[in-house]
């Protein structure tokens, strides 16, 4: 973690760096949620509004339940113009760039705006804090810049807030996000709306995904850990695919079950490729079993890639589990 003076200099040298480039490209991350979507659109409308030239690039697709706010500024096409400046928004590393990540990494010019704790930053220049979002971070700079927000960039930096607070129930809502999210309701949304689309909305082809998710889950240590699998096949026959996992909240649905201490989703995204989810309920830092695997992210929510068939990535798992957090538990 950076300390606060460092995080003051480095402020001055963003609005710095910003305001002597004409032309910004900004980064979000694959697998793209309402935090970087919302960071990303957010800052594209200001830094239009200063007649700057600004695309955002996304190296993956966007759902369509987070359509209404970010419309059509996330672009996943080749760079074919030089940039003065790029900037990379939620991203814990440069991975998380996927195809632009050997085109940031070559810039000589790159600023890195995150929230999580695990970042290794990987920019020229690191803006790291620990919060709730990186639209915190960024609701936090425009303020203390006194820049002016409309309705047009409330909306995004909301979405961003609401999204990775869990709708405000995750132990990351502190008294200032809901002082922001109020700050930013002043402007007028539609609240059901965004709801709505943000946490409700599910096509059916989503239930019966779920229908067959909530038969395949296994318990281990006396139901401390709980493992769902999804594989291409299930995939296949609801007619879904990795992203339709991510708005069921089926990671959040089975930590919630009694005696968990931490829930996994593991979900084949390629053959014998598995995108993997973890969330603790209670003290456990999941961080500690994801960046086991090279990934990363908060304490009480983190993900991982994990390669080999379903039986082989549970075991990974099931013994990474023990390893970790033997000793500090209740595991026999
Ligand atoms: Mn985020």
């Amino acid at each position: 973690m950076l300390e606060l003076r460092e995080l003051e200099l480095n402020e001055k040298d963003i609005f710095n760096k910003i305001k002597s480039a004409k032309t910004i490209a900004l980064f979000i991350h694959i697998n793209p949620d309402g935090d970087c979507l919302g960071s990303g659109v957010a800052l594209k409308i200001w830094l239009d509004s200063q007649n700057k030239k600004c695309d955002v690039y996304c190296d993956d697709i966007v759902h369509d339940n987070y359509s209404f706010f970010v419309s059509n500024y996330v672009q996943n096409c080749d760079i074919k113009q030089d940039y003065d400046l790029l900037i990379a928004l939620d991203c814990g590393d440069i991975n998380r760039l996927s195809k632009y990540s050997s085109y940031f990494s070559n810039h000589k010019n790159t600023i890195n705006i995150d929230h999580h704790i695990s970042n290794t930053k990987f920019a020229k220049l690191n803006y790291i804090k620990d919060c709730s979002s990186t639209c915190e971070i960024l609701y936090t700079l425009f303020e203390n810049n006194n820049i002016a927000i409309d309705n047009n960039i409330a909306l995004p930096l909301y979405c961003g807030l609401a999204t990775d607070t869990g709708c405000f129930m995750h132990n990351n809502t502190t008294p200032n996000v809901h002082i922001i999210a109020s700050k930013l309701l002043s402007f007028g949304l539609d609240i059901e709306k965004i709801h709505y689309f943000l946490f409700q909305r599910k096509t059916l082809n989503q239930i019966n995904l779920m229908q067959v998710a909530l038969t395949h889950f296994i318990s281990y240590y006396n139901g401390e850990l709980t493992i769902l699998y999804l594989t291409a096949k299930d995939f296949e026959q609801t007619l879904t695919n990795e992203r339709d996992v991510m708005g069921l909240g089926i990671v959040n649905l089975i930590t919630n079950i009694d005696k968990v201490r931490v829930g996994v989703v593991i979900s084949e995204s390629k053959t014998n490729c598995y995108s993997v989810s973890f969330r603790s309920q209670g003290n456990d830092d999941v961080t500690l079993i994801a960046s086991n695997f090279g990934g990363g992210g908060h304490k009480k929510a983190s993900g991982c890639k994990i390669f080999g068939t379903k039986n082989t990535v549970i075991k990974k798992i099931v013994d990474a589990y023990k390893d970790i957090y033997a000793g500090n538990n209740s595991i026999k």
